[in-house]
Parts: structure tokens; C-alpha cells; sequence
């Protein structure tokens, strides 16, 4: 990577260290880094990397953004302390692993919290939506900024051994789930074994059988492939969980006002523009899920599934009563 004399490329230099004040450190151009899980033409990776067009085009080139797609930076976890050290700027990633950080945001990780994808989109389009993200900027330890929401449909389980139709099927069966608590208890509640483990160390958990399965949505069981090791996908919907676009506190305090306001408001352009795409990645997953000889299973009762979900909304939803009152009250 060349970097120009007068060229900062975020993270890969310590800020202010060379010695520059404020005003002038405004001016400088900078090469934003940023990271996802996913590849290049993933909704969520197309949407930040257009973003950074835009963001090219309105600043005449002064910022911009170096796309790190694929894992190339680590897992999620790693994603996360890179952002909050200021080694890169802006992070793309589910709001599974955000939930330890910040207590509030673990609603949205609860099993059947929203009725609908209609549903989950007025919550994050709303009040509640812009509630959590300045709850998390304004985290004192997080050293996080909350810029926008995007898609990631409905979660699925899919194993190796055998369709999944009831809970009595996931019985003994081993499945990766993210990390944070409440999905091991969820995964433990239907009857299998929840086994937490990062996004990075899936594919070659599934290869080995260390897993029997894990649970995703139609896209990022598609583009990563995963039908290779677990053909019998079961639409068992049983998390809906929102991504969340984060930027790294140390590196957007060294912005100017005006910059973070252009980088806000192309922020909220780019949930809606990363909903377009996620709606047709998600057919062509579907497609190409078919084309590969996946075992697409129905739920037919999903009232099983929903009661078992008992004893994790005791453990993790009895702190949030009131925001999850709110959840549901939004129609
Ligand atoms: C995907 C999500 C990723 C990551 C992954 C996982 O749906 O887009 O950010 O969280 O799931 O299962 O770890």
C-alpha cells in the first residue's frame, strides 16, 4: 500500500504522532479502513464499499475507504478490537457478538423477538433503532460509534446427519453457534448441543466434524459454501438478528464535525441501500442452494420451538422487560 506523503492511512499510523494539529490534521486525506466476515458482492460488504464512493466523490477524494473483505483482518472478535484500538475504522458485524459489550443490544439476540422481518425493520428504522446505536457510541468502555443497521434475514439451523423438522431431531446433534451466551442456552434449549466458536474457525469445524451443523441465513450459507458439509438446511427462523455498522471511537474523534456528519448521513443511506441487496441476495442463495442439491425442510409446527425458548427468556430477557415491552408494542 502506498501511503503519500500527505496521505493517512487509518491505523496504520498512530494518530497525532506525527504532530499535526487538529485543523490541520482535518485536511489530510485519509484511507478509512474497513472490514467484514464476508466477500466481495456480499450485501453488507457492496453497501460500505459504495458508501466509500460516495464518500470519495463528496470529500473530492480527501476520504475514502480501503475494503478488507473475507476475513482478511480476523474473525468478529478481532474485528471488534481492531475498531476500538484504531486499527481500522469501520467494522461490519452481527449484533450476536455485540451483546456482551453493551447489555441493551442482547434483545435483538433474544430467540422469536420480532414477529417479522417487517417488524424487525420498523425497530430498527425507529426510535428504537437510533436508541441503540447512540447506547452504544455513548458506551464508556465499548469505544464504539453505532452508524447504521443492515439486513441479515432469519437464522436456520443445517447439519450433516439428518432434516431437522422437530426439536427431537436436534437431539445429540453438535452446532456451532456465535459467541455469546444466549445462543449456546438457545441451542441447548432446542436439544442439541450449542457449541460457541468464531465465524473464522466454522468452515474448517464443519470440514472435520468437530461440528455436526450450525445455524445462518440462506446468504451466508451460500457464499461461504457451507452446504458442502451439511446439506439438510431447516427453516427453523429462530433468530433474527440485525447487523450493525460500527466505527471506531478513536478514529472518529479525530474527525472533523462536518466529516462525521457526511459519514452519518451516508451511513443511513447505506441500511436502505443494503436492504435492496440483501433482498435479492437472498433469493439467489436460495437458487443457488437448490442448484447445489440442498435439502430445503419446512417447519411445519413451529409452536415447539417457540415454547422451548422458555427458560432463555428467563435467564436473558427479564433485564430488558421494558425495552422488549416497547419491541413488541412496535407495529
Ligand atoms: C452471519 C453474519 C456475520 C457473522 C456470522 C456468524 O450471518 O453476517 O456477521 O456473525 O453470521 O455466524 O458468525
Amino acid at each position: 500500500m502506498k501511503v503519500g506523503r500527505r496521505e493517512f492511512v487509518v491505523g496504520a499510523l498512530a494518530l497525532g504522532g506525527a504532530g499535526w494539529g487538529g485543523a490541520a490534521f482535518a485536511q489530510q486525506k485519509m484511507v478509512l479502513k474497513a472490514t467484514d466476515v464476508h466477500p466481495l458482492g456480499y450485501p453488507t460488504v457492496e453497501a460500505v464499499v459504495r458508501m466509500g464512493k460516495k464518500l470519495e466523490e463528496a470529500t473530492n477524494g480527501r476520504l475514502s475507504i480501503q475494503m478488507f473483505p473475507s476475513m482478511q483482518l480476523g474473525g468478529e472478535k478481532e474485528m471488534i478490537e481492531q475498531a476500538q484500538v484504531g486499527a481500522i475504522a469501520f467494522a461490519r458485524i452481527s449484533v450476536g457478538p455485540m451483546g456482551p459489550l453493551v447489555p441493551e443490544l442482547n434483545v435483538f439476540n433474544l430467540p422469536f423477538i420480532f414477529r417479522d422481518t417487517a417488524h424487525m425493520e420498523k425497530v430498527i428504522d425507529g426510535e428504537i433503532g437510533d436508541e441503540m446505536l447512540k447506547k452504544l457510541s455513548d458506551h464508556p468502555t465499548a469505544n464504539l460509534i453505532g452508524l447504521c443497521w443492515m439486513n441479515a434475514g432469519t437464522r436456520n439451523v443445517y447439519n450433516s446427519k439428518r432434516p431437522i423438522r422437530t426439536i427431537e431431531d436436534l437431539k445429540g446433534l453438535k452446532i456451532r453457534m456465535m459467541g455469546n451466551p444466549i445462543f449456546v442456552d438457545t441451542m441447548n434449549a432446542l436439544g442439541g448441543n450449542g457449541v460457541s466458536m468464531g465465524f473464522d474457525q466454522l468452515i474448517n469445524a464443519l470440514q472435520t466434524g468437530v461440528v455436526d451443523g450450525a445455524e445462518n441465513n440462506y446468504p451466508t450459507y451460500s457464499s461461504g459454501q457451507h452446504y458442502r458439509y451439511a446439506k439438510y438446511f431447516s427453516e427453523t427462523e429462530h433468530l433474527m438478528i440485525p447487523e450493525i455498522l460500527v466505527f471506531s471511537k478513536r478514529v472518529w474523534n479525530s474527525l472533523s464535525k462536518d466529516d462525521q456528519a457526511l459519514i452519518m448521513k451516508l451511513a443511513k443511506e447505506a441500511q436502505q441501500e443494503q436492504r435492496k441487496l440483501w433482498y435479492a441476495k437472498e433469493q439467489e442463495a436460495i437458487e443457488d442452494m437448490k442448484k447445489n442439491g440442498v435439502e430445503i425442510i419446512k417447519i411445519a409446527d413451529k409452536k415447539p420451538f417457540i415454547e422451548a425458548m422458555k427458560p432463555v427468556w428467563e435467564k436473558h430477557a427479564s433485564q430488558h422487560a421494558a425495552l422488549i415491552k416497547r419491541i413488541q408494542d412496535v407495529q
